[in-house]
């Protein structure tokens, strides 16, 4: 016997032009993913330039990263494309950007090796280079401080190139011990190079570029997990790369 159509589907096809074979991907409004496979979802962008959206995924015990690529109607390719990346990397986020200005989207992988209560040494975030179709070119590893979390990429210094700003917890993550930001300068054709880590306050759990005293020039926003600060926000102002000295203390506030 035929299964009789949900309400949410006879409203899309009431709603849309729709032939009943396409309803299949769209009921309860979500599209159809592609095989399952461990990780989380950590990004979204264009990565084969089809103008359609795809889904980064990443996997920390395999080292892994997967790219679902977006289909026609909010579908995605039945078989995610995996990026293996060398044995002890763990991929814990990826932030998309097009670092070398190629016109495909790469990505800044933080690397997360670091269990917690132990006392973490310095980390790393991995550069992915697109090649336009899903996959990548693995590009260097670059230093940051210890545990890192998430990284922002925006241009810091206004050369034109974009650079790498990454939020550390500090050397525990479960302590209050003082978390930093690590930024990375862009010096074109896929050279980077550490600027230095930057005094974020306690609790570092993330890190985004805008402009928050109207000076013109980009600065940082860090939001603090607050059983670990007495702040919600560091708020590091950019002076630019140039001026900037690493290990320098940061003006705080909280909002
Ligand atoms: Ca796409
Ligand atoms: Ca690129
Ligand atoms: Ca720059
Ligand atoms: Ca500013």
């Amino acid at each position: 016997m035929p299964t009789k159509p949900s309400l949410v589907a006879i409203a899309l096809l009431s709603a849309t032009t729709l032939t009943q074979a396409d309803t299949a991907a769209y009921v309860f409004g979500h599209g159809t993913f592609g095989t399952p496979v461990d990780g989380t979802l950590a990004a979204i962008g264009d990565f084969d330039n089809d103008g359609r959206l795809d889904l980064v995924g990443v996997d920390a015990v395999t080292s892994t990263v997967h790219i679902e690529l977006g289909q026609v109607g909010g579908d995605f390719l039945p078989t995610p494309i995996p990026t293996v990346l060398d044995d002890g990397t763990a991929p814990v986020a990826a932030t998309p950007a097009d670092l070398d200005a190629d016109g495909n989207l790469d990505l800044v992988v933080v690397d997360f090796e670091c269990t917690p209560n132990a006392d973490c040494g310095p980390g790393s975030v991995l550069l992915l280079f697109g090649l336009g179709d899903g996959t990548f070119e693995v590009g260097p590893k670059l230093r940051t401080a210890p545990v890192p979390i998430e990284a922002a990429v925006a241009d810091l210094d206004a050369d034109g190139l974009l650079d790498i700003a990454v939020a550390t917890a500090g050397s525990n993550i479960l302590s209050d011990a003082p978390g930093f930001v690590t930024v990375i300068a862009n010096r074109g054709n896929r050279d980077f190079k550490g600027v230095g880590d930057f005094a974020a306050g306690n609790g570092a759990r993330g890190v985004r570029a805008a402009q928050v005293d109207d000076d013109g020039v980009l600065d940082l926003v860090v939001p603090q997990s607050p059983s670990l600060s007495n702040d919600a926000i560091a708020w590091l102002p950019g002076i630019g790369a140039s001026r900037r000295r690493p290990g320098g203390r940061a003006r705080r506030r909280a909002y």
